[in-house]
């Protein structure tokens, strides 16, 4: 069996994915999280429910441990990121120093952070029909409050870290993640799994809510992409930060269109311009990344949406709030996606 991993967050959307791929390829993993994952149980070897804004926390968590995937962070969707930047930037600033600083003590070898596109300014952000980002557009700095702030001062301490204590450190700028077995209701759902839940919810011929004039822009990657270049780039020699996302940049008019076309659902749409909407366009510019990695994330938008919208369906079936009737996909013939999802899953 190949190194012992650390996967913090491993109870949330894309610890679970990563787990799950790690133990798949061999590694030893231990898990923590304030809590087991909601909807599977975690395919890791030890699973510890541990406070990571705690410094004894963060110690037992790394100890004899070789590399550390650093996920655990107090995030959601727009909605959520921009109604509570006190506590967001509270707790995540606490987690991630004391991880670095276990990590440090620990001697542990590698460290990645899960940054964010939020870390990229907002004024190159005002148009839908926005320039890709490059890395190096990050500074001058001009975050998303809060969340994208804290996300860009630990890429730094990365830095800090690296340059001082000889840390090897990773840093991926994630750009909007989807799939199964996602946060879809709550409140920190984001833009695709609660478009998903909408369009499951409505009837043939309904109405659903978008936040917004719909036009604004995001390129959306599938999980599975996302943890396949998690792994590549903590194994890539590359300190500095990589975008990791797709340049697949469509409206949020057209996110609702495909789901409502997977659907097989005529939907309409009804407007909120008073919901957050966050920048105006983001799309990704993987430049570095296929120059580092010789790869990027590949599934197309539609092709990730299948799997996450028949999971999601599934739930809320599950739970009661779809009658068996309104239950359209399940008689539509759709293209499956080329790579496997989760087990139990769709
Ligand atoms: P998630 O909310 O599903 O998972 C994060 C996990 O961190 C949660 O399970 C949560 O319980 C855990 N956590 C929070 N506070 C903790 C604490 N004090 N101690 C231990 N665990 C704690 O989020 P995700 O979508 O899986 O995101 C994973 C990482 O990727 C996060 O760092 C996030 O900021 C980053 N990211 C995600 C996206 C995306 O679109 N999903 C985009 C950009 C960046
Ligand atoms: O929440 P999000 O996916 O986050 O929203 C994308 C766009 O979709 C926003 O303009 C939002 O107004 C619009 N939208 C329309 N309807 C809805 O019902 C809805 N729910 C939600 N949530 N959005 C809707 C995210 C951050 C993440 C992460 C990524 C990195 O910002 O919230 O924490 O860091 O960025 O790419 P988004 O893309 O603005």
């Amino acid at each position: 069996m190949s190194a012992n991993v650390l996967v913090t967050g491993a109870g949330g959307f894309v610890g679970y994915h990563l787990v799950k791929y790690l133990v798949r390829s061999g590694y030893r993993v231990r898990a923590v999280d304030l809590h087991p994952p909601e909807y599977e149980e975690s395919p890791a070897h030890e699973f510890e429910v541990l406070d990571l804004r705690q410094f004894e926390h963060c110690l037992i968590a790394t100890r004899g441990i070789a590399e550390v995937y650093h996920l655990a962070a107090d995030m959601g969707g727009i909605g959520y990121i921009t109604a509570y930047h006190a506590s967001i930037t509270r707790n995540n600033a606490l987690i991630n120093l004391h991880m670095l600083e276990a990590t440090r003590e620990n001697g542990v070898r590698r460290f990645l952070f899960s940054s964010s596109a939020c870390v990229y300014p907002q004024y190159l952000q005002k148009s839908a029909d926005v320039t890709p980002l490059k890395e190096a557009d990050a500074w001058p700095a001009d975050p998303e409050e809060g969340y994208g702030l804290e996300k860009l001062f630990t890429e730094k301490a990365c830095q800090y870290y690296r340059e001082d204590f000889g840390l090897e450190t990773r840093v991926v700028r994630f750009h909007n993640v989807y799939g199964p077995l996602g946060t879809y209701d709550g409140g920190k759902e984001k833009a695709p799994a609660a478009i998903c839940r909408k369009v499951a919810l409505a009837p043939d011929g309904g109405e659903i809510e978008v936040w917004g004039d719909g036009e604004q822009t995001r390129s959306f990657m599938y999980v599975d992409d996302c943890v396949e270049g998690i792994y590549r780039i903590m194994q890539s020699d590359s300190p500095e930060p990589l975008n990791l996302g797709t340049d697949e940049l469509v409206t949020i008019n057209q996110l609702v269109d495909t789901v409502a076309a997977i659907a097989g659902k005529r939907i309409s749409l009804c407007h909120d311009l008073s919901q957050p909407q966050g920048v105006r366009g983001r799309n990704s510019d993987n430049t570095r990344l296929r120059r580092v990695l010789g790869w990027e994330p590949r599934t197309p938008l539609r092709q990730g949406l299948i799997p996450t919208y028949r999971w999601i369906e599934g739930e809320l079936r599950k739970h009661g709030r779809i009658p068996m009737r309104a239950f359209a996909s399940e008689s539509i013939a759709v293209q499956q996606p080329v790579r496997t999802p989760a087990p139990g899953a769709v």
